[in-house]
């Protein structure tokens, strides 16, 4: 079998990347374009020994990749830098044939971001010794360092496969870690781009690895093996709760980023054209986005004229190829997903939901097409109100007064993120106070900077990301005090 197969003509090599080398598995799955439905690899099907193999590589690479000096890992991380945005066309072709997200969104925004992925964090890493200046406690010096944790496993989602994969890889790279990155099985490919540019970019073999395969055979066996030190998921609830109690066994700290049920909150006194842009957003990648304000709350007052502005928008959308420039909505990534997506909305409409636009798959597009879809009509405690649907699928629901609204808004098991549609900065400051979740936005939406804590309450998960706390995660601290007695003179 070859190893080495081109998609959208750009050669992607299907194997592990162990310790430098590209290692093969007997076994393999097929990966498949959901922009056709074409087979586009057979990706070698990772377990028990090739996540043995990994983490040894990563364990055997650790001692000398975590004494590196700060300028040098830095240096190595601007590079990869360079390499992705010198590869930066090929990456988003490969990305777009494997998830289906708008090739443009790739070109522009999302390739571009995994390469400030790496700049920041080597940036970072060289402000960690400046910032946190030795202090003294009765004469004593406390110096505190940041020391690497040890091989990491990284398991990333298939929504935005390569952003959130790097938002995970640098940190702990800068760090001074070794990693065993698991990409999901429905977007394997970018990840092995990566490792080629890793490799070319001077990283050391061992230090950054990529082990393919399914979730409960090549991630479960990463996940739960002793030598694993740090693991960071993106991903859903119920996988969370498996990385977490195999994460037990071992004590492995863990930081999970999960789903969300985020609500878009439009008062009377917001600029509704705003409001109305901020709330079409949410349809970008299909609705496959973790921080999507899924549940517009509008204003009773101004219900009927958002809704009527909103509807003529999303009609305005074009669904279609995510290769075109013209397309805003291309398919979502699998046949599963669309059946999942299709599933809450018909029992949202057989318990009494009314679709104000769309209501389901696109089939004149034939493939994996849903309609950007608003339901109205639903009850606090119904399924598509309280769950994560992950598609093209908004609710509308309606408030009186800002108590009713914040009551609303933080009534869900999540708390990942909230959007607020505002004219009154007052308003803005005590509903932000009083909403549960790890971001808020005012007036905007998706604005993120890497040195901002990221990450969410209750059912979203557990830790922050981001700046100085990607750097607690990924390190352990240490303080050493030292007495201004007790030394020999010489
Ligand atoms: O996710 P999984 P799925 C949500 C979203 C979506 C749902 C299901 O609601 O509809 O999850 O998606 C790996 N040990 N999000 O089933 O299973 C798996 O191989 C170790 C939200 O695809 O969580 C993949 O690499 N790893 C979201 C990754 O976990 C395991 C992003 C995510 O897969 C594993 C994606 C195991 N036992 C889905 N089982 C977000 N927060 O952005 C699976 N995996």
């Amino acid at each position: 079998m070859t190893h080495r197969i081109t998609v959208a003509g750009i050669p992607v090599d299907t194997r592990h990347w162990i310790g430098g080398r590209r290692v093969a598995s007997p076994d393999t799955f097929t990966d498949v374009s959901p922009i056709d439905g074409t087979p586009l690899a057979e990706i070698s099907r990772g377990g028990a020994t090739e996540a043995e193999a990994a983490v040894a590589a990563a364990r055997d690479a650790f001692p000398a990749w975590a004494a590196t000096p700060h300028a040098e890992r830095a240096r190595v991380l601007h590079a990869i830098a360079d390499g992705v945005e010198k590869r930066l066309e090929d990456l988003a072709a490969v990305e777009t044939a494997d998830n289906g997200a708008l090739l443009r969104s790739h070109r522009r925004g999302v390739m571009p971001r995994v390469a400030h992925n790496f700049r920041f964090f080597a940036d970072w890493l060289l402000t960690l010794d400046r910032e946190h200046e030795d202090f003294t406690t009765r004469g004593h010096t406390n110096h505190i360092t940041w020391d690497p944790a040890g091989p990491c496993a990284l398991i990333a989602p298939w929504n935005a496969p390569l952003m959130l994969a790097t938002w995970k890889v640098a940190p702990a790279l800068a760090a001074g870690n070794t990693v065993v990155l698991k990409p999901a099985e429905w977007s394997p490919l970018t990840a092995s781009l990566l490792a080629d540019i890793a490799a070319e970019a001077g990283l050391p073999p061992g230090v950054f690895n990529v082990l393919q395969g399914y979730g409960a055979e090549a991630g479960g066996a990463l996940v739960s093996h002793p030598g694993v030190r740090r693991i960071s998921f993106t991903g859903s609830v119920p996988t969370a709760g498996r990385i977490a109690r195999a994460a037990a066994d071992h004590l492995t700290p863990l930081s999970l980023e999960l789903g969300g049920k985020s609500p878009l909150l439009v008062f009377a006194d917001a600029d509704l054209d705003l409001a109305v842009d901020l709330a079409v957003e949410q349809y970008d990648n299909a609705g496959q986005v973790c921080l999507a304000a899924t549940r517009l709350l509008v204003e009773s007052s101004v219900a009927e004229e958002f809704t009527r502005r909103f509807t003529a928008k999303a009609a305005a959308l074009v669904q279609g190829d995510p290769r075109d420039e013209a397309t805003d909505i291309g398919p979502v990534i699998h046949a599963r997903q669309l059946e999942k997506i299709d599933g809450f909305v018909r029992r949202a409409l057989d318990a009494g939901a009314r679709a104000i636009v769309g209501g389901g798959p696109h089939t004149g597009l034939g493939g994996l097409h849903y309609r950007p879809t608003l339901l109205t009509d639903v009850a606090q405690d119904s399924e598509i109100v309280q769950e994560e649907v992950f598609g093209p699928v908004l609710t509308l629901q309606t408030f009186d007064t800002e108590d009713e609204a914040v009551t609303l808004a933080n009534d869900t098991r999540f708390g990942l993120a909230a959007t607020l549609a505002t004219g009154d900065r007052e308003r803005a400051d005590r509903v932000a106070d009083r909403l549960v979740a790890g971001t808020v936005w005012v007036n905007c939406f998706f604005v993120r900077d890497l040195q901002a804590p990221f990450g969410g309450s209750r059912s979203s998960g557990i830790g922050r990301e981001g700046g100085t706390w990607s750097f607690d995660f990924y390190c352990d601290l240490k303080n050493t005090v030292t007495a201004p007695r007790g030394w020999q003179s010489h």
